[in-house]
C-alpha cells in the first residue's frame, strides 16, 4: 500500500512510519518540523537525542534497505503543496498526525490557543478538502484522543464513538438513533479534536470519504521494535510540563531523585496505551478500512485505565521515589471514574503490553535495545542522562515548567 504519513516526524508519527515501512508499505512522510521548533521556544528538549530528519531517513535506509520519502510541508498553511502531493502520489491511505498535541501547551496564552486552533483545524480541513479536490479515494486514519469524551462515564462504559439514544416523538412514538458521543473537551487542544470529529462526519456524509478516527489515551514508553534498531532512529522522550505525559514525567522524576509531582489528590483516572501498541493499532486500522458508504469508524485506542496517584505509587514501589501532591495547575475534576469500551481493536488482534509487565522494564531493566552503550548494563534513564551530558538543573527546570 502507498501510505502518506502527515506529521511523520513526531512522537507517534515517526514510529508509525517505520512500523509500516518495515511491513513493506511504500511510505511518504510530510511534516513541518514544528515539534522541533517548539522545543526551541520552550527551551526544553527530548531526553533521547533526536537526529535531523535526513539522518533519521538515511539511518532507516541503512538498517532496513527501505526508502521513506520526505516533504517539508505545513499542511495547515500550504494547501497547494499538499494538494499537489496528494494528486501526484495518489496514496491508498493517509494517516493524519499533523496537529499540536499538548493540552498544557494549548492553554499557555492566547497565542498558544490561537496557534493550536489555526493549526489543528486547518490541517484537518485541508487534508479532507485536498482528498476531495484530487478526486481520489484513500482511507483517512486520524489520531484523535480519549479526551473528546471528557473523563466521566455517567455509570456506563464510554462507547466507541457513538451513543445510542431514544427520543419520544410528538405523536408518542419512540425513535432509536446513534449520535456522536457528546463532546466534552478539557483544553483547547482537546477542543480541536472534537471539531475534527464534526469535519470527518461532514466530509463522510457529503463526499463519501472513508475515515477512521482513533481515540487514543495517554501514551507511555519510548521505543518500538523499529526505533530500537539504531540509535539514530530513537523516539522522543518528553518530560517537561507541557509535552511530557504523566507517566514519562514520573519515570524521569524518579530517575533524578526528584519527587513525583501528583496534581491535586491524584484522583484523575485516565486511559493509557504503550507506544508499541499505538503503532500496532494504526496498522490494524489501515488493514480494516470502513466500507464505502459506512459512517466514520471510531475506535478507542487505549488498553487500560489508572488513577494518577496509583501510577505514582506503582513507580514509588519499584524505585523508592518520593511522591509530592502539588496544587493542580489544570482545571479538571479532582476525582473521576473511567470505564472505556475497547473491544474493537482487541477484536482485530491487538494484544496489549500492560503497565504491570512493561513498567518494570521501562524503569529498571537493562534495555540493551535503546542505544548501543546500554550494553554496559545501565539503567536506561540514568544512561541517557549521562549520555546527553545535560546538567541536572536544566532537567529540574523542565520538570517544573507548568503552564
Ligand atoms: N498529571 C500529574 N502530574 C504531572 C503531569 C500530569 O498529576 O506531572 C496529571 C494531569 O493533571 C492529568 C493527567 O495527569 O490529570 C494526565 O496528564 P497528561 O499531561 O499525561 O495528559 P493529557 O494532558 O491528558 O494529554 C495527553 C497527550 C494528548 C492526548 C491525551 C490523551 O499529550 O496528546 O490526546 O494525553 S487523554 O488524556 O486520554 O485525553
Amino acid at each position: 500500500m502507498k501510505i502518506l504519513v502527515v506529521g511523520g516526524d513526531g512522537f507517534c508519527g515517526w514510529p508509525t512510519a517505520l512500523h509500516l515501512s518495515n511491513l513493506g508499505h511504500d511510505i511518504v512522510i510530510t511534516d513541518d518540523l514544528s515539534r522541533r521548533k517548539i522545543d526551541i521556544e520552550l527551551e526544553v528538549e527530548s531526553l533521547t537525542p533526536i537526529r535531523p530528519i535526513s539522518v533519521r531517513l538515511a539511518a532507516w535506509k541503512e538498517v532496513s534497505g527501505k526508502d521513506i520519502r520526505f516533504e517539508n510541508i505545513n499542511v495547515a498553511k500550504n494547501y497547494a503543496r499538499l494538494l499537489h502531493l496528494i494528486e501526484s502520489e495518489k496514496p491508498d491511505a493517509i494517516i493524519h498526525f499533523a496537529e499540536q498535541r499538548a493540552a498544557p501547551y494549548s492553554m499557555k496564552s492566547s497565542y498558544h490557543k490561537r496557534y493550536t486552533v489555526d493549526n489543528n483545524i486547518n490541517a484537518t480541513n485541508n487534508i479532507l478538502a485536498a482528498i476531495v479536490e484530487a478526486g481520489i479515494d484513500p482511507h483517512l486514519v486520524h489520531l484523535g484522543t480519549m479526551g473528546v469524551y471528557g473523563y466521566g462515564t455517567a455509570g456506563m462504559k464510554i462507547p466507541e464513538g457513538y451513543l445510542p439514544i431514544k427520543i419520544e416523538t410528538d405523536d408518542g412514538r419512540e425513535i432509536t438513533q446513534e449520535i456522536l458521543y457528546p463532546a466534552n473537551p478539557g483544553s483547547i487542544y482537546h477542543l480541536t479534536k472534537t471539531q475534527d470529529q464534526l469535519l470527518f462526519a461532514f466530509y463522510n456524509k457529503n463526499d463519501g470519504l472513508k475515515v477512521t478516527d482513533l481515540h487514543q489515551g495517554i501514551v507511555w514508553g519510548t521505543q518500538t521494535s523499529e526505533t530500537r534498531k539504531d540509535e539514530r532512529l530513537i523516539n522522543r522522550f518528553d518530560y517537561d510540563g507541557d509535552y511530557g505525559t504523566v507517566l514519562n514525567r514520573f519515570l524521569m522524576q524518579s530517575a533524578v531523585d526528584y519527587p513525583m509531582t501528583v496534581h491535586g489528590t491524584g484522583g484523575q483516572t485516565r486511559a493509557f496505551i504503550h507506544i508499541q501498541d499505538t503503532v500496532r493499532c494504526i496498522q490494524l486500522a489501515i488493514e480494516n478500512p470502513p466500507q464505502h458508504g459506512e459512517r466514520v469508524q471510531i475506535l478507542n485506542q487505549m488498553t487500560e485505565t489508572h488513577r494518577v496517584r496509583d501510577l505514582a505509587k506503582m513507580i514509588a514501589d519499584k524505585t523508592n521515589a518520593k511522591i509530592e501532591y502539588v496544587n493542580n495547575p489544570r482545571n479538571e475534576a479532582a476525582e473521576n471514574e473511567l470505564d472505556v469500551e475497547n473491544q474493537r481493536l482487541l477484536g482485530l488482534g491487538l494484544n496489549p503490553i500492560t503497565l504491570e509487565e512493561g513498567l518494570l522494564e521501562e524503569v529498571t531493566e537493562n534495555r540493551q535495545e535503546i542505544c548501543a552503550p546500554l550494553r554496559q548494563n545501565q539503567n536506561p534513564l540514568h544512561f541517557l542522562l549521562d549520555h546527553n551530558a545535560r546538567n541536572r538543573q536544566k532537567i529540574i527546570h523542565a520538570l517544573n515548567d507548568y503552564y
